[in-house]
């Protein structure tokens, strides 16, 4: 298992990229838009895609089922990432040009991503919108908007390649519910207003299966077979230390200084995180010390977007699991960075870190759910006691832990910010392994920060089991 997983690692840092975040100029704003950061060098490595389904690759000379709105397309022998032919675009002036494609309720479920490549010959930044259909999408609520500039895809001068992970599609957006990727019918990128014309070359649009890599549980620092690259943020003091709680092996203490505004450490991190299922660390607070009671971290990619995230923290060991795929507002298949941060604090607190690693844990998905809870359903999910502002639906992922092995996954959204509870019906827990804990992850954004807690919860044998999440603290609020 060890060398496994140091083999894995070397495999990767022999071609990532190394970027850290420049200590003292206290700059990490924990709120701020996706900054511009620079795309990682060409020699990245890329993953084998295992499978691929190309939606828009124009090599028969036609556009195919593709339409442009406000737009005139046909097809070029012009910048072609796939081929020799491309789709160029002649975008109008006006409110929404675009481009797009009706599809017959195509099953995108079983791909981890959707790549597409665009070449602008003209200067400038743009960001674009991209709205995807369900087969039961109605309107603005219930489809995919990537809209928002710190979600949406940013349009460079000359080449971009582009990826929209699918997870992102069953998470939904700050704006709209998720939607079921196994029935998508609509597929269109726009532009929320052009004051003058441009033209744009597509091409190989194409949803992607990543054959996993590597190994089940990769570790990425666990400071003893595993160091890890680490660099302290300004105000930060870390040091290798003997485990606090005397079971062995070595641990990082960081001490968290009011010298810095965001106290913390950068870590370097593989760049594909397609294939995993959790992001995984251990942070452990004494007793006897000063500790902070909640801690962020943020996800950076290598073509500039960014999310972060806020749990609280508890006295004694606190291991900190997400789902990946909360964090697939960023290419997934392209990570370049993960900054664990704290606020300013009044006086030195400490904490130690461990065991930083990626894991599979073998998921099937199952549709998602957007109700209230109802009497008959067998967990339902209350927020009713949190009372938090906030910019999203609340959203919960429920993994269903299966007597067969690995996880249902169930998530829950909402086109509403005023639902406050879920209910999953029983037909989500076939197979159950009685006895084991149901995993509950619930997710809300507010003002640009992603606030989440885990909870384990054992279902009764028969009836409803109730899980309110009321405490604001386990948040990190
Ligand atoms: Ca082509």
């Amino acid at each position: 298992m060890r060398t496994g997983t140091k083999s894995g690692w070397v495999a990767w840092l022999a071609c990532a990229v190394l970027v850290v975040v420049g200590c003292g100029k206290g700059a990490e704003e924990p709120a701020a838009p996706a900054g511009h950061v620079e795309a990682a060098g060409t020699d990245e490595k890329k993953a084998p895609e295992d499978e691929v389904k190309v939606i828009g690759g124009f090599e028969d000379g036609t556009p195919g089922a593709w339409y442009g709105a406000g737009a005139k397309i046909a097809v070029s022998d012009e910048h072609a990432t796939e081929g020799k032919r491309s789709l160029r675009a002649d975008l109008e002036a006006g409110q929404y040009p675009g481009i797009g494609i009706e599809l017959r309720s195509q099953d995108w479920s079983k791909y981890h991503v959707l790549r597409f490549d665009v070449y602008n010959g003209r200067g400038g930044t743009r960001w674009f919108t991209t709205r995807i259909d369900a087969a039961d999408s109605k309107g603005y609520s219930t489809r995919f908007n990537l809209e928002d500039q710190t979600v949406a895809l940013r349009l460079e001068p000359g080449k971009n390649a582009f990826e929209i992970p699918i997870g992102s599609l069953w998470q939904g957006t700050p704006e709209s519910q998720g939607i079921d990727p196994t029935r998508v019918k609509l597929f269109r990128i726009f532009f929320g207003g052009l004051n003058r014309p441009i033209s744009l070359y597509f091409d190989n649009f194409r949803l992607v299966r990543e054959a996993p890599t590597g190994p089940d549980r990769l570790t990425i620092a666990d400071f003893d077979d595993v160091p890890g690259k680490v660099t302290p943020s300004a105000g930060t003091n870390v040091s290798v230390q003997p485990d606090p709680e005397g079971k062995g092996g070595r641990t990082l203490k960081l001490e968290l200084t009011p010298e810095g505004n965001y106290p913390g450490v950068n870590i370097a991190v593989p760049p594909n995180w397609l294939t995993y299922d959790l992001l995984s660390f251990n942070v452990f607070c004494p007793e006897a010390e000063s500790t902070p009671g909640s801690m962020a971290f943020k996800v950076i990619d290598g073509v500039g977007r960014q999310q972060t995230f806020s749990t609280g923290l508890q006295k004694g060991m606190n291991v900190i699991c997400l789902p990946v795929e909360a964090a697939s507002f960023t290419s997934l298949g392209r990570i370049r960075e993960l900054n664990l941060f704290w606020g300013r604090p009044n006086g030195t607190l400490v904490v130690y870190l461990d065991d930083v690693r990626l894991e599979r844990a073998g998921l099937v998905s199952h549709p998602s759910c957007h109700n209230t809870a109802a009497e008959d359903d067998r967990l339902a999910i209350d927020f009713t006691g949190l009372q938090a502002g906030r910019n999203t639906c609340f959203m919960v992922t429920a993994w269903v832990p299966l007597e067969a092995g690995g996880y249902r996954v169930v998530r829950c959204n909402a086109p509403s910010k005023q639902q406050i509870s879920y209910g999953i019906a029983d037909d989500a827990f076939e197979g159950y392994a009685e006895g084991k804990p149901v995993r509950v992850w619930a997710v809300f954004l507010d003002h640009g920060m992603w606030f989440w807690c885990e909870t384990f919860i054992p279902l009764k044998p028969t009836g409803q089991t109730k899980l309110y999440l009321d405490n604001r603290t386990r948040f990190g609020l």
